[in-house]
């Protein structure tokens, strides 16, 4: 199906060449180096000289969409989601209403290896709301039932119930997991999730992930009713938090995030942009960064001064500490052209970022290196041209003319409801019903969806193109996540695409499972119909996907029920939803709000 242009150690592992090519090779091989290498397979450990090893022949030119890792042990996470009020997380003073998981923020790191299995038990310990967790960009392999999305994939988690999710980790990197149930990760249920395995460059030191998210100090369920009307529309963050943390605009209580190396060793640092509204872009003072991930994908390494994540978007990058010892910035600044987004504090004098801390160097002082990089304010991701898969593919080019399927994508304004904002996908803006979960209704033989559940069915097991055109009035750009799969970019723009390959790329396009839909413009998204089940499509702004930008594949009806395995608690946990929250129900003590939302 995926057919590897480099042929990697499939076709030349075989070959007799140089045996007395030492493992432990390093500068790094380039792509065509590997394929050539006779490795000793039992030596192909994963130390800091061979990260492209991990264990057996599983490797970095292994392609993780095709052959999947024998299973590993079973790692068990116990979460308990809560409503607590607690001061300002950037010392701002005042105290707000959170969700957290486990008490923390961001919530506990979920760390396996490739192959293992992921067991997550989750109790939904909140007063007012259902919850429901997704792992994003985990493709869920033949496990589309613990996809966690309310109203598609189960019903919400009811107020004291609980619910398990399990899955093996094919894919390795990473990412984060967050609620789907609304805003709600806005106001805390998130956390990192960390897969290790193989990469595609050296390093020493694994410091483990840092999640970038804007902050306000209203609640995500306040800021989102703004949002939806656009007389007010949606409120300016107040700050931004950096691992949970950072200084703010009004006094010097808060702090820094510190990013702790010692002189002389390489680090591996997980970037992941968890916001709900905000584009990033990040440098380091004197210290350029060596990028290998695009989300969960492994790249051909490349090095840059400068790197932008969107919403959802995580790239793994490598610093080497080998400057003098002492406090460098790690600046952060923030997606404001063409309406984008803004931070309060970008008015406040006050450097926006985290500190790269030397060991030895001062603990208290704010750094006072300086930077000849001009950051950018663009509200898109990364270039495609620099995010090459270390693992080549192609997309077959006949792909364009025999199933590529326009997705409109427009907007309406209710001035009778106080201007509701509302997206729309070919004219429905997606409104999930969390009582009828559409992967129940097709396990239960039917097809007979709610309105606006923008279901696009996928039959058969070939590629397919979708490509989503925008004409709507209010023009942004929007950070595109899909459930289930990575997809491969073909081509994206401004304007209207013409229906032509020309400009398109099939040999090798980056593939990855959030990119950003320019304003005004298109996107052609690419991939096989591999993995049966309803899969979300959305915008990750958390504003947009609750009004209405979204909509679900149903990918190969037939085979969802023979391929997923276990369903049996999708069942109980409706039970204990329809019971917490019945269909239709007006508000009640139980849950004195009202679903004013698409739901997720
Ligand atoms: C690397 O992975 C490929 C594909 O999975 C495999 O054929 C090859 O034997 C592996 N090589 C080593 C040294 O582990
Ligand atoms: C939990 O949330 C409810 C409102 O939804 C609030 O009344 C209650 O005080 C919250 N509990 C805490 C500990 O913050
Ligand atoms: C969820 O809880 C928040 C905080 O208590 C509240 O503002 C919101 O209305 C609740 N949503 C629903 C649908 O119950
Ligand atoms: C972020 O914080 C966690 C928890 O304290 C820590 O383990 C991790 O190393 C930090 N990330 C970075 C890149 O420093
Ligand atoms: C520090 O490391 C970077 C990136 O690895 C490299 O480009 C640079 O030349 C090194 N600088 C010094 C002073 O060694
Ligand atoms: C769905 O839409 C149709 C056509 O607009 C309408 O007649 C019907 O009442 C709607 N059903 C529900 C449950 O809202
Ligand atoms: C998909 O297959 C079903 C039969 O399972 C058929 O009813 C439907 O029309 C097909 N849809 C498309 C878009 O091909
Ligand atoms: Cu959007």
């Amino acid at each position: 199906m995926l057919l590897p242009t480099i042929a990697g150690w499939l076709c030349f592992g075989s070959l007799a060449l140089a045996a007395s090519i030492p493992v432990h090779a390093d500068p790094f091989p380039t792509q065509d180096e590997w394929a050539k290498r006779q490795l000793d397979v039992s030596a192909c450990i994963n130390d800091p000289k061979s990260r492209a090893c991990f264990s057996g022949n599983l490797n970095i030119s292994t392609d993780f969409d095709a052959i999947p890792p024998p299973p590993g042990v079973t790692v068990t996470y116990n979460l308990e989601i809560t409503n607590v009020t607690r001061p300002n997380l950037d010392g701002s003073g005042g105290s707000r209403l959170f969700m957290l998981i486990n008490g923390q923020y961001p919530g506990p790191t979920i760390r396996a290896k490739w192959g293992d299995t992921v067991v997550v038990n989750v109790k939904n310990s909140l007063q007012y709301n259902g919850t429901g967790l997704h792992f994003h960009g985990v493709r869920q392999l033949n496990t589309n039932q613990n996809d966690g999305v309310p109203g598609i994939t189960e019903c919400p988690i009811a107020p004291g119930k609980t619910r398990q999710y399990k899955f093996q980790c094919t894919q390795f990197g990473t990412t984060w997991y967050h609620s789907h149930w609304s805003v709600q990760y806005g106001d805390g249920v998130l956390g990192p999730l960390i897969i290790d395995g193989p990469a595609s460059a050296n390093y020493d030191v694994d410091l483990g992930s840092l999640p970038m998210t804007e902050y306000y100090y209203i609640p995500a369920f306040t800021a989102n009713e703004q949002a939806q009307h656009t007389a007010s529309g949606p409120p300016t963050p107040d700050n931004i938090l950096i691992n949970g943390t950072h200084v703010n605009a009004k006094n010097d209580n808060g702090k820094y995030a510190k990013i702790n190396v010692v002189n002389g060793k390489k680090y591996r640092i997980r970037l992941i942009n968890s916001a709900v509204d905000t584009n990033f872009h990040v440098s380091f003072d004197g210290h350029p960064m060596t990028v290998i991930t695009a989300d969960f994908v492994p790249i051909v390494p490349f090095v840059t001064n400068q790197l932008s994540l969107a919403i959802g978007q995580r790239h793994d990058i490598i610093i080497t500490a080998n400057q003098t010892v002492g406090n460098y910035w790690m600046r952060v600044s923030i997606g404001t052209d063409g309406q984008c987004g803004s931070n309060a504090m970008l008015s406040s004098g006050k450097q926006i970022g985290a500190v790269l801390h030397y060991s030895g160097a001062s603990t208290t002082d704010n750094p006072t290196s300086t930077s000849t990089v001009t950051m950018r304010t663009t509200c898109d991701d990364e270039s495609t041209s620099n995010l090459v898969p270390f693992v080549s593919n192609q997309v077959p080019s006949n792909v364009v003319t025999t199933a590529n399927q326009e997705i409109k994508f427009t907007d309406a304004e209710y001035p009778d409801q106080d201007n509701l904002l509302r997206w729309l996908i070919d004219e429905s803006a997606q409104n999930v019903n969390w009582n009828e979960p559409t992967l129940r209704t097709v396990l239960g033989g039917s097809t007979n969806f709610g309105n606006n559940s923008n279901v696009y069915t996928m039959n058969g097991s070939g590629w397919f193109l979708w490509y989503i055109q925008s004409t709507a009035s209010v023009n942004l750009p929007h950070p595109m996540h899909l459930h289930g799969h990575d997809f491969y970019i073909l081509g994206r723009g401004s304007g209207t695409w013409d229906g032509s390959t020309a400009g398109l790329n099939f040999n090798n396009p980056t593939r990855r499972d959030t990119a950003v839909l320019p304003s005004a413009g298109y996107m052609l998204m690419a991939f096989p119909a591999d993995n049966p089940g309803m899969w979300l499509m959305h915008c990750h702004i958390a504003w947009h996907v609750s009004q209405g930008f979204g909509l679900q594949f149903m990918e190969r009806k037939d085979e969802i029920k023979g391929s997923i395995g276990d369903t049996s608690m999708i069942q109980p946990g409706c039970d204990d939803w329809d019971a917490y929250w019945p269909e239709g129900s007006k508000p009640t003590a139980a849950h004195p709000y009202e679903k004013d939302d698409s739901g997720i």
